[in-house]
């Protein structure tokens, strides 16, 4: 590695040792900066990697809330505006136990370069709570929000800082958070959060906008060597948001879904996930808020705790769920499965080692910053259409969803060209994300 990534990486370790995913995400845009850093030497000069890893601004606060039986909790909040160079921090909000300063690090720093890829003028946030809405009620999750977004409130705003949604927080939590920064400063109308609800200013496909955009991107890969989605066997993990219109969009495509997965355990339908089973799918895990399990008993298919989707034989992989959930051992299977392409629809659900047996097997792999940039995506289009004070049709906001995905493919794909590893997703998303937040910060001087 050349001295000055090293010099830096080992700084981020010095400073913060105590935060594994952040170093992971790091070390992995910082390794394959170095042909951009070598060819550009301005960008040591002006010390740019020092700043770039270093989020602006940290705001971490206390949630308290009350819980069904009149008892106070007390959970974190955080919100990590890492990168305003180009545009106002934007970025999810994610509400799950594992959440803590480290880990929306890794995610902030991960979406700067994600929303530079999009086109749009926005920049790096993350932010969310170690709160787990699992087994909540509606009316604790409200409390919560409410409490949480009483201190969020004077952090955010449309030329501030737009969060979203993210693991845990889907259009329920996004709809009382709008709620109470509504009440809490009597702005109305503004954008200040993305994901709201269709009556109240949220953008047609923003829900399906993630597991669309990762399946859009796929195809742009498979493109790439005559290849589509038409009769590919599809591998999804997760049952969330992202897993459930990638299932959608594959199906749509004449692809076959055989899997889906939650934190407990995961099933197999080798005669696929088609449109009923789906609706019964998005029913379970968004309305009745119940466990992937109950599909294998309701459709009589296989379930298992343990293992994953990736020891099944498939075309295509879709992990959805969450990072590292694909280990080296996985992603072997998958290529002795024959997989042909691989589309991170999470934050960095591979770990590196997967990384690179996809890559050495040639398989088609697209990093989740290029690949799941759907979503932030058409976040962006909901902050423009409320900024017209207008709205796009559906059809309209999807056509602008597939040309975003097939640009950003473009860039991914040009920019590995240019830096000597055509075809390396990996290397281009990070460069192609880099070089504008980078060119933008020495623009705007040292103090950005
Ligand atoms: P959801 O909360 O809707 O769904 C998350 C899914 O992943 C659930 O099935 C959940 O299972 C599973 N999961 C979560 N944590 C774990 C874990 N530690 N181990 C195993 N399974 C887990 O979230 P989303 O679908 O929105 O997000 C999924 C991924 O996509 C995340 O990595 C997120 O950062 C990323 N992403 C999301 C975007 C969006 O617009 N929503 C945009 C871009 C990326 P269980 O219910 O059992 O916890
Ligand atoms: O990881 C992500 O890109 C998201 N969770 C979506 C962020 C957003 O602002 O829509």
């Amino acid at each position: 590695m050349d001295s000055y990534i090293e010099s830096v990486y080992e700084g981020i370790k010095e400073k913060d040792p105590d935060q594994p995913v952040f170093h992971q995400a790091a070390l992995e845009v910082l390794e394959t900066l170095e042909p951009a850093i070598k060819k550009f030497p301005k960008y040591k000069e002006f010390a740019i990697l020092e700043r770039i890893v270093e989020p602006e601004r940290i705001i971490q606060f206390r949630v308290p809330w009350t819980n069904k039986d009149g008892k106070i909790q007390v959970n974190r909040g955080f919100r990590i505006q890492y990168n305003s160079a180009i545009g106002p921090y934007k970025g999810g909000l994610r509400f799950h136990p594992t959440v803590n300063q480290g880990m929306l690090k890794f995610l902030g720093f991960e979406q700067t370069f994600k929303n530079s890829l999009t086109g749009l003028p926005m920049g790096g946030g993350k932010g969310g709570s170690d709160f787990n809405p699992k087994g909540k009620t509606d009316n604790e999750v409200e409390r919560f929000c409410t409490s949480f977004m009483m201190e969020l409130y004077r952090h955010i705003g449309q030329f501030i800082d737009v969060p979203a949604g993210d693991i845990g927080v889907g259009a329920r939590e996004v709809g009382y958070l709008y709620g109470a920064y509504g009440k809490i400063t009597n702005l109305h109308g503004t954008c200040v959060l993305t994901g709201k609800g269709r009556t109240f200013g949220g953008s047609l496909i923003r829900p399906e906008a993630t597991g669309y955009g990762t399946v859009y991107f796929v195809q742009e890969m498979l493109k790439t060597r005559k290849d589509d989605m038409k009769g590919k066997t599809v591998c999804i993990s997760g049952s969330g948001n992202v897993a459930q219109y990638a299932t959608e969009k594959c199906t749509q495509l004449g692809a076959k879904v055989i899997s889906l997965s939650d934190s407990s355990g995961w099933i197999h339908d080798p005669d696929g996930i088609d449109t009923k089973k789906l609706a019964w799918v998005m029913d379970l895990k968004n309305v009745r808020r119940g466990r992937i399990k109950e599909y294998a008993e309701h459709f009589k298919v296989d379930y298992s705790a343990k293992g994953s989707p990736w020891s099944v034989k498939c075309d295509i992989s879709l992990p959805s769920a969450t990072q590292n959930e694909v280990d080296a051992k996985e992603a072997k299977a998958l290529v002795d499965n024959g997989v042909i392409a691989v589309g991170e629809g999470a934050n960095m659900p591979c770990v590196p080692e997967a990384v690179e047996i996809f890559q050495e097997a040639k398989v088609l792999y697209a990093p989740g910053k290029a690949a799941n940039a759907g979503g932030v995506s058409t976040s962006g289009l909901e902050m423009a259409q409320n900024s017209m004070r207008f709205f796009w049709t559906r059809e309209e906001v999807d056509a602008k969803l597939h040309q975003i995905m097939a640009n950003i493919h473009q860039i991914a794909y040009e920019t590995s060209e240019k830096f000597g590893d055509k075809g390396n997703y990996v290397l281009g998303a990070n460069i192609g994300g880099f070089l504008k937040v980078a060119d933008s910060m020495i623009a705007m001087g040292y103090l950005s």
